[in-house]
């Protein structure tokens, strides 16, 4: 079979995009690098040093412990396994809104915890007074999301933090998508807001490192310590990360990119994908479709069985929310002038 890459320019649902032309070059260099085995391979180990100090920049920690994982669900496992490990209670759960990505379905799976899901508002935000009602003894983290899968949403962040620090348990965010935005948004969201202990940021999404380049970050060593297991017959003696050999290709290209783009690139990023957003929700709304108003740049609207699938035929890749909903979101290879076309074959199907 003659296979070809997908091209991105019909790709609106996705939450990876076009990886950063440096950050491509970077991951070809270093493709048989094993940051998994540092002391064999000790450049690359430099260079994810640098991404995580980086990471910290961006999610306002000074001297963060992390790594470069496989992606969000590596970090949010990781997340989980961490609070598993240290809780006091004897059958520890994880409560998180509905809105949290199905990875911590996984994590509870493998981890052999429960996880409670508590409704999220009308809004599509974690709805405080319900998680702390069903947080109990038995909590050992609680789980807030900085940008949610389906409709963009940030929870609110400090207020969460502090019920949870209340309750004795531990607080994680996942930003895996929105990382790459808040700091150029008002949101309170990250380790300088709120008394969070760890925090997943995905240099794979809006960050446009190479697949695969997940970002798992925490406020302190002692919790990347407590993930180590021993390696005896490796020079370094412990590894905290879940996978063993791990992509040099993913470490060097997140390095990059986070070398080149961090602020000012990822800041006219932001601007664009926001304005877009904008755009896009008001055309919508103009033509009668009922929008759910963009928080972060991506825009869920209802849309008819009849023109999705009009636009899917056209080419278009386009999702639904768990409720129905059609999915924008604005990656850093959605322009302008793709919105437009996109509004084009819909104003189309309903003619048609
Ligand atoms: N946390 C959040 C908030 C996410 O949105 C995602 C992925 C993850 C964690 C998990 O990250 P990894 O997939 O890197 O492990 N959200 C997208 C989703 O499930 C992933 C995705 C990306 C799906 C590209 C399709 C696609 O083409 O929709």
């Amino acid at each position: 079979m003659d296979a070809t890459p997908q091209e991105f320019d019909r790709v609106l649902s996705s939450m990876c995009t076009r990886p950063h032309p440096a950050a491509a070059r970077a991951a070809e260099r270093f493709l048989a690098d094993n940051p998994g085995d540092p002391a064999t391979y000790p450049d690359v180990a430099t260079l994810e040093e640098r991404a995580v100090a980086t990471l910290g920049d961006v999610t306002g920690l000074d001297d963060p412990a992390g790594y470069v994982a496989s992606g969000g669900t590596e970090a949010n496992l990781q997340a989980v396994r961490a609070a598993r490990d240290r809780a006091a209670s004897g059958d520890p759960t994880v409560v998180a809104p509905t809105s949290v990505h199905f990875s911590f379905q996984k994590a509870a799976d493998v981890l052999g915890v429960d996880l409670h899901l508590v409704p999220v508002d009308d809004d599509h935000r974690a709805d405080t007074d319900a998680l702390a009602a069903a947080i109990d003894d038995d909590t050992a983290l609680v789980v807030a999301v900085a940008g949610t899968t389906e409709f963009g949403r940030v929870d609110p962040i400090p207020e969460v933090g502090s019920i949870a620090r209340e309750a004795g348990a531990r607080f994680h965010v996942d930003a895996a998508w929105g990382g790459f935005h808040l700091p150029f948004t008002d949101h309170a969201w990250h380790f300088g807001h709120a008394s969070l202990d760890t925090l997943t940021i995905d240099p794979h999404k809006v960050g446009r490192a190479p697949i695969p380049a997940g970002g798992f970050l925490a406020r302190d060593e002692a919790t990347l310590d407590a993930l180590a297991v021993e390696t005896p017959y490796l020079e370094t003696t412990s590894q905290a990360t879940l996978t063993g050999t791990r992509s040099g290709a993913g470490v060097a290209g997140a390095a990059a990119a986070l070398d080149e783009q961090w602020p000012d690139a990822y800041e006219e990023n932001h601007e664009r994908a926001a304005a877009n957003a904008v755009h896009l929700a008001e055309q919508l709304t103009d033509r009668g479709y009922d929008v759910v108003a963009p928080e972060l740049p991506l825009v869920a609207f209802s849309l008819s069985d009849a023109e999705f699938d009009a636009a899917r035929d056209a080419g278009w890749r386009l999702s639904r929310t768990g409720s129905g909903e059609a999915r924008v979101v604005c990656m850093p290879h959605v322009t302008r002038a793709m919105l437009d076309a996109f509004l084009d074959t819909l104003d189309a199907a309903r003619v048609g």
